[in-house]
């Protein structure tokens, strides 16, 4: 009987990886965010479950096909078996079923980000600007006048500070390559282009400290391109912009 020893080895296998989800699954709910962060990661959560769901469904399957061939059909004598060119019904489901699943992520992907980046002008409270320099980050508060900048260096990372609960625009430009604005706590990632004018709107909805980056390798000291993230009140943020005026004048 040798088909045995690995029926049983493949049903232990499965049983072992089946306890260890059942048993992580409160550490694996949201797969490595937190939810209630921000006005981004509430629309993304979601789509994040149901990508990393689906991925888990799609991977079992394979390996189910996988381990039925490898073990029901383990070659047995010298004999040669049957032998197939092609099979249309199995070739046309292999070649729609992946751009199904390809469409469905698409349009889920579409929807959640027309809702992120849907600009609500009646709701923007605070105007950032964040310019990409090589190799570090400038943060522009017009608020607080035009000369309201905060230039990081790869020695002194610069803090992006945000007011908790109100809707800021950002304005992202680079003045050098194309860098990427990346908090990911927030599940905010986007492009600073050169000669374009990018725009995000979020709130935050956290306090706290938040690490953040340039996730486009835009040189050699790419890897220095970090930056802090610092989600304070609306009156500390108001604080803030205060001390920005005062330096300047
Ligand atoms: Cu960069």
């Amino acid at each position: 009987m040798p088909s045995r020893k690995p029926t049983r080895f493949a049903f232990a296998l499965g049983g072992i990886a089946l306890a260890l989800l059942l048993s992580g699954c409160g550490e694996l709910a949201n797969f490595g965010f937190d939810s209630g962060l921000s006005s981004v990661n509430d629309i993304t959560l979601p789509l994040w479950n149901w990508s990393w769901l689906a991925a888990a469904v799609v991977g079992a399957f394979t390996l189910a096909l996988i381990a039925y061939t490898s073990i029901f059909h383990r070659r047995k004598n010298d004999e040669i078996p049957k032998q197939t060119q092609y099979n249309i019904p199995v070739e046309i489901a292999y070649t729609i079923i992946p751009l199904v699943i390809v469409a469905v992520l698409f349009a889920f992907t579409a929807i959640d980000e027309n809702k992120i980046t849907k600009p609500q002008p009646g709701v923007v409270k605070h105007e950032i600007g964040i310019e990409g320099i090589q190799w570090s980050w400038q943060f522009i508060y017009p608020e607080a006048g035009a000369k309201a900048i905060v230039t990081g260096t790869p020695a002194q990372p610069p803090t992006l500070y945000l007011p908790l609960g109100e809707r800021v625009r950002f304005d992202l430009t680079s003045n050098d390559v194309v860098h990427g604005f990346w908090i990911p706590a927030f599940m905010i990632q986007i492009q600073n282009l050169p000669g374009v004018t990018n725009h995000l709107e979020f709130t935050a909805n956290k306090l706290g400290e938040f690490p953040g980056r340039c996730n486009m390798l835009c040189g050699r000291n790419h890897s220095e391109m970090i930056f802090k993230v610092k989600v304070v009140t609306p009156a500390e943020y108001q604080s803030y912009l205060e001390t920005l005026k005062a330096v300047q004048s």
